[in-house]
């Protein structure tokens, strides 16, 4: 098997048996800009130490598969140029030609299940994007939640996607799609969508019992689990619309394509916003990772 690398409080935590949280990095080197990425990366694990499970922020450093970084490395890598953004696609080749990456949903994933961690905080999924029709950019985020046994506590899907069509990939994959005490899908930076939640559940002992019949049936893939962001953080869909609509424009008169274009519409939405889709997108990864780590607790019970 491939060497995974852990950071020394993850062999910790392996060693005494704790749960534990995974977390990507591509939301550090593709998602946010320097320094709010680190602060923010180093306010997530603190919120999961704070909830009694332990962080383990994913990565490949110099082609080492990395399963947890210690504070100086992701100072680091939150301030590195040229980071690849890994998906299930290129993983390996990272790891083959030596680079360094940063870890997608689908890439953190794939690396939590090799470590046994059972448990992922992250923002936003990705999913089918506008106009999907006639680029058929499609997430490979949504293929790994149909195939990976991993719990995936976000915010929704990125409102800048198509939400309908992203829902119905994950029906289609077989994926649970779980609201946290809402009828409704929340969309990353506001908390209503305008779409039913297929499932919903109101509390982390709920989720963690679903996730047991899961085993107990042998039923294997990803669970998303759609946590709104809290209330004093989140904006108005009509608002951040407004703010998507510009950010799609200017993406399109650029030719922006391919992996570019989550993080550029991201950036676009941080400016035009004036700086408030950025505490919005901190708010809702820092409450993902509370519940996440009440998840993994809930787990071991
Ligand atoms: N959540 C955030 N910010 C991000 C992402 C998620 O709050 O930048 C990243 C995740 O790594 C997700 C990726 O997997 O965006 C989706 O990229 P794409 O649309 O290219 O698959
Ligand atoms: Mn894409």
């Amino acid at each position: 098997m491939i060497d995974l690398v852990f950071s020394q409080e993850v062999a910790d935590a392996r060693a005494e048996n704790k749960p534990l949280v995974a977390l990507e990095s591509t939301i550090i080197t593709h998602g946010m800009p320097y320094p709010r990425n680190v602060e923010t990366a180093r306010l997530v694990e603190e919120d999961i130490r704070a909830g009694g499970a332990v962080p383990a922020t994913m990565a490949v450093v110099n082609g080492e598969v990395r399963i947890g970084l210690c504070d100086n490395e992701l100072n680091e890598l939150g301030q590195q140029k040229d980071v690849m953004k890994l998906s299930r696609a290129d993983l390996a080749y990272c790891v083959a030609a030596g680079k360094t990456g940063a870890t997608t949903v689908a890439a953190t994933m794939m690396l939590a299940e090799l470590a046994g961690i059972s448990v992922f905080a992250t923002g936003g999924i990705g999913g089918v994007h506008r106009g999907a029709d006639q680029s058929f950019d499609i997430s490979a985020d949504l293929e790994e939640l149909g195939r990976t046994d991993v719990i995936v506590v976000c915010a929704g899907a990125k409102a800048i996607l198509d939400l309908n069509k992203t829902f119905e990939v994950l029906e289609t994959n077989g994926v649970p799609v779980i609201s946290v005490g809402s009828d409704e899908l929340p969309a990353f930076w506001s908390r209503e969508s305008g779409l039913y939640a297929p499932l919903r559940m109101d509390t982390a002992q709920e989720i963690a019992s679903h996730a047991k019949i899961r085993a107990e049936m042998g039923i294997e893939g990803g669970t998303l689990i759609a946590n709104p962001v809290p209330n004093s953080a989140a904006l108005l869909a009509n608002e951040v619309d407004l703010w998507i609509n510009s950010a799609l424009e200017k993406a399109n008169t650029a030719g922006i394509t391919g992996k570019e274009v989550t993080p550029f519409l991201l950036g676009e939405i941080v400016e035009q916003s004036g700086g408030r889709s950025l505490e919005t997108n901190i708010a809702l990864v820092r409450n993902n990772a509370r519940l996440a780590a009440e998840i993994a607790v809930a787990l071991r019970s």
